[in-house]
């Protein structure tokens, strides 16, 4: 049985402390755009993607490109509490010979379908994963996590095109839209609005919501899944640092090194 909307939310607020335990831990890493995409994962990996944890190879498995791949820690965290592996291997993140490298290693890692690390590159991955389930006549879904600054990027529209142009009504894109990036704002930087409407020009089904909210997000992913002929990017709303108040919308907070005393404090907010 599905987990409840509530139950839902409380494994998000587990994988959060976890995440900022694997930070603390690590010395180093990215804590904003790892805790932003808590519930989009959260509700993908328990709510709507078909997995077999103990089979992280399954071949009808629903698979996940995670285009943003400074956000592993919250991937990591995740998988673990998911059950692809033991919640100490945690601790690990970013030591010598880890499985659980900075960024997300297919090779090292169960439960990971994609090597990714430069922004931009991850919904190619998913085209050719969806391509690939088309030809082969299966019925797996493919997810790409994205970050908002990513799409400054050019070639996250070149793969948007394509997956427009191949119909690949399989692939569902999610854009973390936190509206942040390391260096200040997404608008001030390079401005994306309106977002919606350039991936409409694109030719994908749109559908935007409050990606905090574990209802909204199951029910976006489930339109998502009945759209053919079209793939479709939910723009999920979220901020950068959610849950941390002194974490929350402060672009420093992208990849600032954690001290005891702040992960005390945040862990409190976490309790
Ligand atoms: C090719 C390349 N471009 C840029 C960077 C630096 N960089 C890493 S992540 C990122 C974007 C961060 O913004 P966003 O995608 O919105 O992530 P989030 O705010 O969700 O953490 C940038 C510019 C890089 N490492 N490599």
């Amino acid at each position: 049985m599905s987990p409840t909307p509530i139950e839902l939310r409380d494994i998000a607020k587990v994988v959060r402390r976890d995440v900022l335990t694997m930070l603390l831990e690590a010395g180093s890493g990215h804590a904003g755009g790892s805790l932003s995409s808590v519930d989009i994962l959260v509700a993908l990996y328990w709510g709507v993607m078909r997995v077999r944890p103990d089979r992280p190879s399954w071949e009808e498995r629903d698979r996940l490109v995670l285009s943003k791949a400074h956000a592993a820690p919250a991937l990591y965290a995740a998988l673990a509490r998911r059950g692809y592996f033991d919640v100490k291997d945690l601790l690990t993140f970013r030591k010598i010979r880890t499985k659980l490298q900075g960024f997300p290693d297919m090779h090292k890692t169960p439960g990971i379908d994609a090597s990714v690390g430069s922004p931009g590159q991850g919904l190619s991955i998913a085209n050719g994963i969806a391509m690939a389930a088309k030809r082969d006549g299966r019925q797996y879904r493919i997810y790409c996590l994205m970050g908002d600054g990513e799409a400054h990027e050019g070639q996250v529209w070149e793969a948007g095109m394509t997956a427009a142009h191949h119909k690949l009504d399989n692939v569902c894109a999610v854009i973390d839209r936190n509206r942040m990036m390391g260096d200040g704002g997404t608008e001030d930087i390079v401005a994306l609005s309106p977002l919606q409407d350039k991936w409409r020009t694109f030719n994908w089904h749109v559908v935007e919501i409050d990606g905090h909210n574990v209802e909204q997000l199951t029910a976006a992913f489930s339109e998502a899944a009945s759209v053919k002929g079209q793939p479709t990017v939910v723009i999920a709303r979220t901020v950068k640092g959610k849950g941390v108040p002194f974490m929350e919308n402060k672009a420093e907070w992208h990849d600032r090194k954690l001290t005891e005393d702040l992960y005390e404090e945040a862990m409190k907010a976490l309790a």
